[in-house]
């Protein structure tokens, strides 16, 4: 194909609707060999201050939630200024989105408009080229599948319950392929369904905003009973077969200097210490978000403490941001990172995050947002950096499960090619072959 068929023909937006029944940005772009990418603008509830920020029209439509000014701001400000451009450059179409912007955090143009173009964009090469966009992304060197980390609780601001801590995930590690750690995780989620049902009734099996459960629990032990009790059910191993991760959000339950958990007020020393009791209970493997974030000094203890058995996540303590990743590398805070595209606003500067990961020895969790959309973009990123983790909520809802079954496509397009890490996802450093 001539050059031209990669140029950027048409760029078009719209609002469609998220998970949540909110407004989004979706932004289709065309080339002139006949390529189109359309992608859509996911939307955090538990969101770290620092993130890219997202336009919004306020006033009385949507409750102030409308995108029409983003959606205007893709139609008239970056659409013409990429239309013409090499679909294939999203490093220069990214960076030139950057700079119309102008601000550091993207509040001109919005994150959501420009996230939603990004990602567009690359689909658009990739179909151009006649390839997956996995393949596009990550070349003929992408290969590994990733370990689903499926939210099965959830509490939080995801959930109407009492519960502080916001996710309580299942792992499931002890499996050949990502299709079969999938199935294992299928059963686990209808026996977790219906021992809430058995136990508190049929209200305690209604769905939170990541199609977990939300069931009227007021303690993380509970929960994490729960989890274990329904991994036996299905017939494994808790902590052999299946392991527990934890997604604490904790700036969501902290004010002046004290955390609010499970009807307890901790200074940071007792939620460490608390942490550490969890992890000694209950086959717990990952900790996200463990402290308020901007305390990466509080991560760094609690990694030296057990850092050795468990992955320490940031999440709102990185916002897929390079610069705060330095800090928290200087500080040894963490062990893995949460990737959202859209914290960040381009698809480049969240590879360069998981760039900048990968080469000081940490995972990368390639994440979806709690308002998300049919958008599977996350399911090809996760697969070609290699992540080998992927955090995209509970196997229901469809706005979940579309992603889970874009990893379903990928795996049978990969074939003899995938690779499944199982438990060495959660050891950092571990390649993943
Ligand atoms: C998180 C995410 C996704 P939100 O905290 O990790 O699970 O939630 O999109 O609400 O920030
Ligand atoms: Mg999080």
């Amino acid at each position: 194909m001539g050059r031209e068929a990669y140029l950027i023909s048409a760029v078009r937006a719209r609002m469609i609707l998220d998970s949540r029944g909110n407004p989004t940005v979706e932004v289709d772009v065309l080339t002139q060999g006949g390529g189109f990418g359309r992608a859509a603008a996911p939307a955090g509830a538990s969101r770290g201050k620092h993130e890219a920020v997202e336009v919004r029209d306020g006033g009385k439509e949507f409750h102030g939630k409308g995108v029409s000014k983003a959606v205007r701001n893709v139609n008239e400000v970056i659409g013409p200024a990429i239309i013409g451009m090499d679909v294939r450059m999203q490093r220069r179409i990214d960076r030139r989105m950057i700079e119309l912007d102008g601000t550091p955090n993207k509040s001109r143009l919005g994150g959501n408009a420009i996230v939603a173009t990004s990602l567009a964009v690359a689909k658009a090469a990739a179909c151009t080229l006649g390839i997956p966009l996995y393949r596009y992304i990550g070349g003929c060197n992408a290969r590994v599948m990733p370990v689903p980390m499926l939210n099965i609780i959830n509490g939080g601001v995801h959930a109407g319950n009492e519960l502080a801590f916001q996710e309580f995930m299942i792992v499931p590690v002890n499996a050949e392929r990502f299709s079969d750690a999938l199935r294992i995780a299928v059963e686990v989620y209808h026996e977790l369904k219906s021992l809430l049902k058995e136990r508190y009734g049929a209200s305690a099996i209604n769905v939170g905003d990541e199609g977990g459960f939300a069931p009227p629990m007021r303690e993380s032990r509970e929960a994490l009973r729960a989890l274990v009790e329904a991994i036996k059910r299905a017939g494994y191993g808790a902590g052999e077969d299946v392991v527990l991760a934890i997604d604490a959000a904790a700036s969501q339950f902290y004010s002046n200097g004290v955390y609010r958990v499970d009807g307890r007020e901790f200074d940071t020393d007792g939620l460490l210490e608390y942490y550490v009791e969890l992890v000694e209970e209950f086959p717990i493997r990952s900790i996200e978000d463990p402290f308020m974030e901007e305390d990466f000094e509080a991560f760094a203890r609690l990694r030296s403490r057990i850092g050795d058995r468990v992955l320490i996540v940031g999440d709102d303590l990185y916002v897929t941001n390079t610069s705060r990743l330095r800090k928290g590398i200087e500080m040894g805070s963490t062990t893995a990172a949460i990737v959202k595209v859209n914290q960040v606003g381009t698809l480049s500067e969240a590879l360069d995050f998981i760039e900048m990961l990968h080469r000081n020895g940490m995972r990368a969790i390639v994440s979806h947002r709690s308002g998300e959309t049919e958008d599977t973009t996350i399911a090809h990123i996760a697969v070609a950096v290699n992540s080998g983790l992927i955090k995209t909520g509970a196997p229901a809802r469809g706005e979940r499960t579309a992603k889970y079954n874009e990893l379903l496509r990928i795996e049978e397009d990969l074939a003899g090619d995938a690779r499944f890490p199982g438990i060495n996802a959660l050891r950092p450093g571990v390649w993943l072959g």
